[in-house]
């Protein structure tokens, strides 16, 4: 890697290297995957590497996974809980952690990838002679090579993933003298044969296993870890096709050839068989070879100019709702290459507000570029993955990950992408009624564990030898549901509320059967604190309690929103009362010795003080019942469990603490753990004695847990946004949480509860004038330079409030 320093005065010299400050770019191809840009319609994605003579594209289609729909489990395992509660209430710790692995089931799929499009410029010429170019201009989501040989000519590659088409699109030029020349090829780790259609169109059919183990499952060698079956599991259909009318195209060796010509499109099409969480993938799977066809077709009769604009029109419709001006950056700065800035910016105390709002507008981009198919939202590395054995399965994890990728979609106005999630609770409601039965022995509601996949398994996972640490945790249902209520708490749709409140209210019918009495309250019996465990007076760590913190906030939290969503509806007035008299008995919080949150029933030590889990604060972000007005001692007790769990933690961990420090109002506090998240890590695959490893992010701006997770990428947005706008149903606080380095600053087009639209202009830190608006109409107060107004707005109605100057 070379000396970024070094490298300053040179690269600030490359004529027209910016390219406006919503654009990546790099002045050369990618090595590694964490350089490399990603592209994504949602559902088609590519990981594209940009390479001169050899370029690639990792292809990856999200309902691609392993696995057959949920058979629900054979045995009822429901027994075993009177066992664990029983050690639990003679205080025998270390007996109950063993017993607790009785309530375990098999494992989650694995998210697989489609594979790879070889594109082999060969001895053509491609070859840069200097001025090389690769972006990612995620105004447009369109990203970009360009590369210039000896006799003048430049060839340019753009790529995009195309939402209304349906297709991967590439436009490869050559400007000047010298013609194209290249070919495709395309392999893939599945099984998979290769023919031809139409007489140039590469097609592609293959299949993922019908069953596979986790990476991490030791019991069975990587070797015999995906059992492949021609009959069962998901199928796809992969259609590779090129339009270069000067050209000659040819086909030998399972290869295309292009010859001649200055503009060539290559377009791809995939669709699995995939057919919904319930639905054997080849007995009524989709039509998928009818589907890849008839998308590669329709694009084939339109221009590249076409696909282009639909697609650029399409995004931008979403991508455009909210502007985000954080200052300017030094010119000699924003001029470097992306990765060489994050170097800069993480090495020295350098300030690069157009990195920092590059960032946030990000991990708005990736969430509209993988989450736009029904049912399925975006998983741990949204869906971009190459891996046959992905890290944790590539799959959902709901003590946190999952969630965290959605934390962005209603406060950075993205609420449609969150639908992928809302659809996904609800098939995890129908498969977890029969865990709540079968493991626990709840009659009423659904539960799930801390992990998921596209068939919605719900049950704890481990098969009886699962560390209960992050095995035996069952308030997946508890902490999800909640999200059907944020999702109403924005929009005011009150359909969606009436549609969707089934599934609220029973993830809190199930947390309430759950629940036993301790000490004349209420909590749960046995419990676990993501991933943390506490020292027993002998030393042994161990996981398994009652009456842990997260377990009371993530049931209080979901009592609290499905009461306020059935008194919304006017529905269940028996249901309201019980959840009412649930609260009124439901353990309290404590604070502990040193002054923090306690996290388990007694102030125990933690075995690792500095835990990336934070799940007692659940109440404060992404809950919202601790608050500083209403509760300050128990907020100041979160605040001292930020600070006792100091800096240094994984991406995603950073990408919360984020939030949790704009909901204490502390902005410098917010501001030093962004940067945090933005710390420059290596690729996971680079050797150099200058490699920088941990959480942070990497030269491609995806998040390193390490290694890659998506969800500090949203974390991290939603933390911007939360810096600048806080609600709840009755007030809207304007820059609850500004740092001094954001002094002056405009934003526009965020979403507060209540439906509505929030721009705000400050200068030296003060709101200088907001703007407000409404679709449906409402009343609310507004908080800021210290004072509020109330306002009431009438349908469609936008307001412009000029502050007094201070
Ligand atoms: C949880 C976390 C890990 C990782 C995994 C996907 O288990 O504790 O850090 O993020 O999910």
């Amino acid at each position: 890697m070379r000396n970024v320093f070094a490298g300053v005065a040179i690269v600030s010299a490359t004529v027209g290297a910016y390219a406006g400050d919503l654009v990546m770019h790099y002045d050369r191809p990618a090595r590694y995957f964490e350089e490399a840009l990603v592209i994504g319609n949602g559902k088609l994605g590519a990981t594209v590497y940009g390479g001169i003579e050899d370029d690639r594209l990792s292809l990856n289609d999200i309902t691609l996974w392993t696995g057959m729909p949920e058979k629900g489990s054979e045995n009822d395992l429901s027994g075993n809980v009177g066992k664990v509660r029983r050690l639990l209430d003679a205080e025998d710790y270390a007996g109950a952690e063993n017993a607790n692995k009785s309530l375990q089931g098999h494992y989650s799929e694995n998210y697989q990838p489609l594979g790879n499009l070889r594109i082999s410029y060969g001895t053509s010429g491609h070859g840069a002679a200097g001025g090389f170019y690769r972006g990612l201009d995620i105004s447009e989501a369109v990203a970009t090579t360009r590369s210039q040989v000896e006799d003048g000519t430049a060839y340019t590659r753009e790529y995009l993933a195309s939402s209304p088409d349906s297709v991967i699109a590439i436009r490869v030029t050559a400007s000047g003298n010298r013609p194209l020349e290249f070919s495709l090829g395309f392999d893939s780790q599945l099984p998979h044969e290769v023919s031809w259609r139409k007489g140039s169109e590469m097609v592609i059919d293959g299949y993922a296993a019908a069953h596979s183990y986790p990476v991490y499952y030791g019991a069975v060698p990587d070797s015999l870890k995906h059992e492949y079956d021609e009959d069962r599991g998901i199928r796809f259909r992969t259609i590779v096709g090129v339009d270069a009318p000067q050209s000659r195209i040819a086909m030998s060796d399972g290869r295309l050839t292009v010859k001649g010509g200055l503009e060539a499109t290559i377009l791809i099409s995939n669709e699995t068989s995939f057919n919904g969480f319930d639905k054997d993938p080849v007995r009524s799977g989709k039509d998928y070879k009818a589907i890849a066809g008839r998308n590669i077709d329709n694009a084939a009769a339109k221009s590249f100019e076409e696909i282009r604009s639909a697609h650029v029109s399409d995004y931008k419709r979403l991508f455009g709702r909210v502007s985000l001006d954080l200052g300017e950056t030094d010119r000699r700065i924003r001029e470097m290459p992306t990765d060489m800035q994050l170097r800069l910016y993480t090495d020295s105390l350098q300030s690069n507000p157009e990195l920092e709002a590059l960032y946030f507008q990000f991990g708005r981009y990736l969430l509209i570029s993988s989450s736009r198919t029904p049912g399925v939202p975006a998983n741990l590395q949204g869906l971009w993955n190459e891996k046959l054995l992905p890290p944790w399965s590539c799959n959902y994890t709901t003590n946190i990950n999952l969630e965290e990728n959605y934390w962005p979609a209603e406060n950075t106005n993205l609420p449609e992408l969150h639908m992928p999630l809302l659809d996904f609770i609800g098939n995890l409601a129908t498969n977890g009624r029969d865990t709540a039965r079968k493991f626990y022995g709840v009659e009423r509601g659904w539960c799930l564990g801390h992990n998921s996949d596209i068939w919605a398994m719900t049950n704890p996972v481990g098969l009886g030898a699962g560390d209960p640490m992050w095995a035996s945790w069952n308030m997946g249902g508890a902490w999800l549901a909640s999200h059907i209520w944020e999702h109403y708490a924005y929009t005011l749709d009150r359909d969606f509320l009436a549609r969707y409140y089934p599934y609220l209210k029973g993830a809190a019918e199930f947390c309430i059967d759950w629940l036993v009495e301790k000490d004349g309250v209420l909590t749960t019996s046995p419990g676990t604190s993501p991933e943390n465990r506490f020292l027993l007076p002998d030393g042994h760590p161990v996981a398994t309690s009652y009456g842990t913190t997260s377990d009371n906030a993530m049931i209080r939290q979901c009592l609290m929103d499905a009461g306020a969503a059935a008194k919304t509806l006017g529905v269940d007035s028996g249901f309201i009362a019980e959840a009412d008299s649930v609260l009124r008995r439901l353990a309290p919080y404590r604070i502990g010795k040193k002054g923090s949150l306690q996290e388990w029933w007694h102030d125990w030590e933690e075995s690792e003080p500095a835990h990336r889990h934070q799940s007692h604060l659940y109440g404060l972000y992404p809950g919202n019942h601790i608050r500083r007005d209403s509760m300050p001692e128990i907020a100041d007790a979160c605040h001292r469990t930020l600070e006792l769990r100091g800096p240094d933690a994984t991406g995603w961990s950073t990408g919360w603490r984020v939030n949790l420090y704009s909901r204490l109002g502390d902005g410098e506090m917010a501001y030093t753990i962004y940067r945090r998240l933005l710390k420059y890590i290596s690729p996971d695959e680079y050797v150099g004695d200058d490699a920088v490893r941990g959480g942070g992010t990497y030269p491609n701006l995806l998040d390193a847990h390490s290694p890659f997770q998506i969800d500090g990428n949203f974390g991290g947005t939603a933390g911007v946004a939360e810096m600048l706008v806080q609600s709840t149903m009755t007030d809207i606080y304007l820059l609850p949480a500004l740092p001094a380095q954001w002094r002056d600053g405009s934003v526009a087009g965020l979403r507060a509860r209540g439906g509505f639209t929030v721009g705000i202009d400050w200068k030296n830190g003060a709101v200088v004038s907001a703007t407000i608006g409404s679709e449906k109409g409402g009343c609310t107060k507004l908080h800021f330079n210290g004072t509020s107004v109330d306002i009431e707005l009438k349908p469609g109605e936008t307001r412009r409030i000029n502050a007094l100057p201070r």
